[in-house]
């Protein structure tokens, strides 16, 4: 029998404008192109990929809902998650992660460090088992690969 798990890439508010604007601080794929990139990284692994972007709380909220349950099947491996702005304000995600024990690999393009100081500030990193700032879109290549690992220990 073969076991197929997946691996979820969630995207919060504003991050379908990716590759639109901006380009000197967010490149210049857009989302369906990083949706490929994770796509390829997935299949490379022999995982399912499930992509999703939401410019609602409420909606990322049910999905890592749904993820950690799926984790709990045993059908999932975990979530990369780049909440967007929500990262610095939202006690939600904080708590959706928490209270589902989703493993999670926060993943920012910028480097959230380098910026204003209201982006340095993470409500999801201290449940979140890892980051992933400033590599540029190559962070979801990577954090897929994380959450890969982590799921062989
Ligand atoms: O660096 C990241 O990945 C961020 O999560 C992106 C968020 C920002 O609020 C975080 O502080 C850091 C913003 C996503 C919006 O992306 C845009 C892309 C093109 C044009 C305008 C916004």
């Amino acid at each position: 029998m073969i076991l197929v798990t997946g691996v979820y890439v969630l995207n919060g508010p504003n991050l379908n404008l990716l590759g639109t604007r901006r380009p000197e601080v967010y490149g210049t794929m857009t989302l369906p192109d990083v949706e490929e990139l994770c796509r390829e990284e997935a299949t490379r692994l022999g995982l399912d990929l499930v992509f999703h972007q939401s410019n609602h709380e409420g909606r990322l909220i049910d999905w890592i809902h749904e993820a950690g349950a799926r984790v709990k099947a045993g059908e999932v491996i975990g979530a990369v998650f780049n909440p967007g702005a929500y990262t610095h304000t939202s006690i939600a995600l904080h708590d959706a992660i928490e209270g589902t024990e989703l493993p999670v690999v926060e993943v920012h393009i910028s480097n959230v460090h380098r910026r204003e100081s209201f982006r340095h500030h993470s409500y999801i990193s201290p449940v979140a088992r890892g980051t992933i700032v400033g590599l540029g879109t190559d962070g979801y290549r990577l954090a897929i690969d994380a959450l890969h690992r982590m799921s062989l220990t």
